[in-house]
């Protein structure tokens, strides 16, 4: 693929193909494991793939083959959280979570390799992941001192059920691709040199789709999950396509009109 480079950044891949960003850790040394660096990165890129009308679909991964994200770099974790140059103590991963799950496009995950936790817990709340054959998933916060209670627990017993999250976090076992995807964790694994092509051609399926469909069906999957703030996000939705209609047009023109609303002729559906 004839990817672009959207931006330029010092520890991620922001590129661009056809209607997909891609982003991609880009710190294979140390299994794509992030800096608060890494993470403000990602975070800008993400904002900028929603904000790009050109892009309907987003990517994530690691750079390498071999790891799509070992979490946070244990080297950078200070006291209070990941310590980046500036000294102050973060665990910004969780707004990329939150960011993930609230832009209104589709986000793939494509891992190859490594997702341990922090970064397995990334892939968990992406919408969709898809697996080469050496993807190696688990979580390992009762071993190294750390947990993540958010997404990382709640949303992974969604998918894949209490048991079996409890099993996850509490054993700190790892899972290779075939058992990731009989426990639904994944959506599909195929050999390593077809994980680009797979995962494109998913999202070409994606693309071709409605994307206001696609939206909607988004915040609806959340809403369920995501109590007062997933309400607000579909809700939003709602009134975007609110927006759209002539009815809502005419009280918007009414009252730069100075004018009194008429909304006689629109209907009152049953
Ligand atoms: C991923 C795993 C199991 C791979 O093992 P292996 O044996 O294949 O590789 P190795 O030799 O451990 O790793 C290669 C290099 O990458 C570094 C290693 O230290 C090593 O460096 P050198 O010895 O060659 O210099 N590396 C790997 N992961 C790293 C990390 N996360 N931070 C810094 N350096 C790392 C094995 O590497 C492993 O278990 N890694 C640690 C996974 C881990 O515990 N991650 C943090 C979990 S906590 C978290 O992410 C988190 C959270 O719990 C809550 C909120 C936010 C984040």
């Amino acid at each position: 693929y004839n990817w672009q480079t959207l931006k330029e950044y010092q520890e991620i891949l922001f590129t661009y193909h056809e209607g997909v960003a891609k982003i991609s850790i880009n710190r294979p040394h140390v299994h794509n494991a992030f800096t608060p660096r890494t993470v403000t990165e990602m975070i800008d890129a993400m904002e900028l793939a929603r904000q790009n009308p050109d892009v309907g679909v987003v990517i994530l991964t690691g750079e390498g083959g071999n790891a799509f994200c070992s979490g946070g770099d244990q080297s950078v974790r200070g006291h209070g959280g990941y310590i980046g140059e500036d000294t102050v103590p973060r665990l910004n991963v969780l707004d990329l979570q939150m960011q993930i799950r609230r832009i209104p496009k589709p986000v793939i995950a494509m891992v190859a390799g490594w997702a341990i936790g922090g970064g397995h817990v990334l892939h968990v709340v992406c919408d969709l992941t898809i697996a080469a054959e050496n993807a190696r998933f688990g979580q390992t916060g009762p071993k190294v001192g750390s947990f993540d209670g958010g997404f990382g627990a709640s949303y992974l017993a969604r998918i894949v059920g209490q048991k079996k999250a409890r099993e996850i976090w509490y054993l700190c076992d790892q899972y290779n691709a075939e058992e990731a995807l009989e426990m639904g964790l994944v959506n599909k694994v195929v050999p390593l040199t077809e994980l680009e092509e797979t995962t494109m051609e998913w999202c070409r399926k994606m693309l071709a789709k409605s994307p206001l469909a696609l939206r909607m069906l988004k915040s609806s999957f959340n809403a369920e999950l995501d109590g007062q703030a997933g309400i607000q996000q579909l809700a939003g939705d709602s009134t975007l396509l609110y927006y759209l209609s002539d009815e809502a047009k005419e009280g918007k023109n009414a009252f730069l009109e100075k004018r009194q609303p008429d909304f006689s002729k629109y209907p009152k559906f049953p």
